[in-house]
């Protein structure tokens, strides 16, 4: 009996093959590979800190010399850092709630830093790493955390979208941008536009994420789909939601699928780039997924103790995306301790900063809410925000009597 994986038979394999049935044990490989790398993961960079050689994706990182990944190294340092940071704020009690990003930086800033200024992402709410690099001041996420505000950067201007906590909302609504990109006549050449979507492996079983990839693929959207597989949708396992690794189920769709070691920041730079390009160029949509490990709790509401095991933390923690690029570095003699000592610094002055912030947040007026809901001035907004001010005013004359 074979106990590889099972695949669906090609079509030219004949009816006999199309009714073929998986057996237990390929059922059984096929979930194992949901939650192990295995063979198919495209990786640049071992945990060890040794590149890896590869022929198809080495050329999307041949300018990555050593000051660019000194770069790269400093993103991911800094963005952990201020994680940390508004972790123990609102431990502190100085956010409502935090989100971590813990163990997925290098998944946020390999892709990140793949867009390019006229492409669009649109994130869940775990992608503060990818905020970071689209030039989002990380002070303008930590209002949504307090509850403050609902976001507020310039969404255009930075190319990056709101976050979405509707699981999988975002991509029906990155399949619709990327549509409008391909319409407008932005893709075609090496200067088109793309398009990123973030959403998690437990999004993967959400309804919108799934007529995402439908549009997008009738409608060759240059649009990549970046799944963080991060193994757990709060205290679902992955190989709960899926028979096959998330990255096959992109054939079904008729796009490209490829898993990329999601801690890994250079094949992440790469294979985004690789991605993005086959969308600027027309022949997009192409699904990504990242594996890699949610190293924290899901939010600052969740024990993972409950659920899963420490072994399992202590396994990826041999994996993580920063150690691997800094023992590259150090190896090779591209980096000092008088370099990652600085970078320590920034990090920590970095963090000083967003606390001090946090610490001191205006509270935005009330009719705030009413700003960013469209692009241009509406009357029935506009009607909305003056009866809203004048009901809040009944209250300051109320009070007067
Ligand atoms: C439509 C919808 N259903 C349920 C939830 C509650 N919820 C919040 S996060 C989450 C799990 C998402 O897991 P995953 O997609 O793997 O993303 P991760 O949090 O691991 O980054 C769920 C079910 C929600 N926010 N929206
Ligand atoms: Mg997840």
């Amino acid at each position: 009996m074979p106990s590889e994986q099972w695949t669906h038979p090609e079509p030219g394999d004949g009816p006999a093959a199309v009714a073929a049935q998986p057996s237990p044990e390929q059922v059984i490989a096929g979930l194992r590979a949901t939650s192990e790398g295995g063979a198919e993961l495209t990786q640049l960079l071992t945990p060890e800190g040794e590149r890896v050689p590869s022929p198809q994706f080495d050329k999307y990182v041949e300018d990555v010399d050593a000051e660019a990944l000194r770069g790269l190294y400093r993103d991911m340092v800094l963005v952990r850092r201020a994680d940390r940071e508004a972790n123990a704020m609102q431990r502190q009690g100085q956010l409502g709630i935090w989100v971590p990003l813990l163990g997925q930086e290098a998944a946020q800033i390999g892709s990140g830093r793949a867009l390019k200024k006229n492409d669009m992402a649109f994130p869940s709410y775990r992608e503060h790493g990818v905020a970071y690099a689209r030039g989002v001041d990380m002070k303008d996420l930590l209002g949504i955390f307090r509850c403050t505000d609902h976001s507020g950067w310039d969404y255009q201007g930075h190319g990056f979208h709101p976050y979405t906590i509707v699981i999988g909302n975002q991509v029906l609504n990155a399949a619709g941008y990327a549509m409008g990109q391909k319409f407008e006549g932005k893709v075609g050449d090496d200067d088109g536009e793309a398009t990123i979507c973030y959403f998690g492996d437990g999004a993967t079983s959400q309804g919108d994420v799934h007529e995402g990839f439908v549009w997008a693929a009738v409608y060759d959207a240059p649009l990549v789909f970046f799944c963080q597989n991060n193994q757990w949708a709060i205290s679902e396992p992955t190989e709960r939601q899926s028979r096959l690794p998330l990255y096959q189920r992109a054939r079904g769709y008729g796009f490209p699928g490829i898993r990329v070691d999601g801690n890994d920041v250079l094949a992440c730079l790469a294979v985004s780039r690789w991605a993005l390009d086959e969308c600027r160029h027309g022949n997009g949509p192409v699904l990504i997924e990242a594996f890699t490990y949610r190293m924290d709790a899901h939010t600052t509401t969740d024990d993972p103790t409950r659920y899963r095991l420490s072994d399992e933390l202590e396994e990826w923690k041999l994996k993580d995306p920063i150690e691997r690029v800094r023992a590259y570095l150090a190896r090779g003699g591209y980096a000092d301790q008088a370099f990652f000592d600085s970078v320590q610094a920034d990090a920590d002055s970095f963090a000083a900063d967003l606390r001090d912030y946090t610490f001191n947040m205006p509270e935005p007026p009330p009719e705030r809410i009413f700003s960013n809901v469209y692009a241009e001035g509406n009357p029935v907004l506009d009607a909305q925000r003056e009866e809203f001010l004048s009901y809040l005013d009944g209250f300051v004359s109320a009070g007067e009597h």
